[in-house]
């Protein structure tokens, strides 16, 4: 049996980070459903993402993402989320929504266009150096459409020679997260589509840089936990960006697919004692909530992985091992069914109650009334939305 002293520590030491654009409006290409309250500002996203950490005791981190959180002054940014109880995660950069970037970024064929991007992409290491964030989180859109559009291998290149720059720029406490997509928005080939490229330049790059995994960038069937173990293995896994989809890279509410998967990972994560802060994993979630209510979502998201957590930390691991050594297939897969299948939802609520917090993190947003003052106090301005 798991300890369960060792449970509850495990679980209350856990850190999740929040993203700033999943408390702004989102959508989809079709249509952006503005929602009362949204905020405007980054400061108004840190200080909802401080309200999700007050509730649930585990999300003491935001991520930005530059510019859609560009100040003038990144270091009073952070004095400022401190203020309110958080901390800056990664830094995520965006070189995807310049008119230059039709081609791609650092990949583009134009010279000057690769330029602009990776001083973008150095931009972000000095914000981190202002705001204390240790993660440069990359994810590039670049790709072709069309079969001869651009040489695959030229493009690789140019990849690798911005990589370099910018690895070679982090300071000796800041980590490269280097994040993979199949497909979208390019359609023929994608610069960086699969773990495997992103592992190959990480290990060409050195030790700080990382695969971030985002769960919704994987073809249909994809064995995730598969890629998890892997990379623990190499100790080339640097972060998540946790989300779900039923069909591609839907962003929903993590865990709200397919928990079972979500418990998979974790129970990769668990067996290789990679849990903890100290372990050097973000767990991150990279979501929009685009037609339900944005803080109690990503609330219910940090608890969908606390509870995927606890069912991991509940796997039998003395049984677990003695029927994989004795062949017994059938008893093995019963152990991880065994701590899948409990309802771990009455220790959450007692851990919550031993951290001083209400053991129901929804229903207390409710009762705090942050929403009706948030819907009262913002209004005029622009909200802030994915892509401003
Ligand atoms: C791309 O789809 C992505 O997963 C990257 O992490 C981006 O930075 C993020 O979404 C933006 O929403
Ligand atoms: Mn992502």
């Amino acid at each position: 049996m798991a300890d369960p002293g060792v449970v509850r520590q495990a679980l209350r030491e856990q850190r999740i980070e929040t993203p700033s654009w999943a408390y702004a409006n989102s959508g989809t290409r079709f249509k952006v459903f503005a929602q009362a309250g949204v905020p405007r500002t980054p400061q108004e996203k840190i200080a909802d993402a401080a309200v999700v950490h007050r509730l649930t005791g585990v999300a003491p981190a935001v991520a930005l993402h530059i510019p859609w959180d560009r100040v003038d002054d990144y270091a009073e940014l952070a004095k400022y989320a401190a203020d309110q109880g958080v901390g800056i995660g990664a830094i995520n950069a965006n070189v995807f929504q310049d008119d230059d970037y039709k081609l791609g970024s650092v990949t583009n064929p134009d010279p000057q266009v690769r330029r602009k991007a990776t001083d973008h992409l150095l931009e972000c290491v000095d914000i981190m150096d202002a705001t204390g964030s240790r993660d440069l989180k990359l994810w590039f859109s670049d790709g072709t459409n069309y079969p001869g559009q651009d040489s695959i291998r030229a493009r690789q290149d140019r990849l690798a020679e911005a990589l370099r720059e910018v690895y070679d720029r982090l300071g000796p406490d800041q980590r490269m997260l280097l994040e993979y997509k199949l497909f979208e928005p390019a359609f023929y080939t994608t610069d960086v589509p699969d773990w495997g490229t992103s592992y190959a330049h990480c290990i060409e790059l050195g030790d700080k840089a990382t695969v971030c995994i985002d769960t919704g960038h994987h073809a249909p069937g994809t064995n995730i936990e598969f890629i998890v173990a892997f990379l623990l293995r190499a100790r080339k896994l640097g972060a998540f960006d946790f989300n779900s989809r039923f069909y591609a890279d839907d962003d929903l509410m993590v865990g709200a697919a397919d928990p079972f998967q979500l418990f998979r990972i974790m129970h990769e994560i668990v067996s290789a004692d990679a849990l903890s802060p100290a372990a050097g994993i973000a767990f991150m979630l990279d979501q929009c909530h685009n037609i339900e209510a944005k803080i109690p979502a990503i609330i219910r998201s940090v608890m969908n992985v606390q509870e995927a957590t606890a069912k991991a930390l509940l796997v039998d691991t003395d049984a677990l091992a003695a029927a994989q050594r004795s062949g017994d297939v059938l008893g093995a897969n019963e152990v991880l069914m065994d701590a899948y299948s409990s309802d771990v939802r009455p220790l959450l609520r007692e851990l919550r109650a031993e951290m001083d917090l209400d053991p129901e993190p929804v229903a207390a947003y409710h009762r705090s009334g942050y929403q009706q003052q948030i819907e009262s106090e913002r209004v005029g301005g622009q909200q802030a939305g994915w892509g401003a």
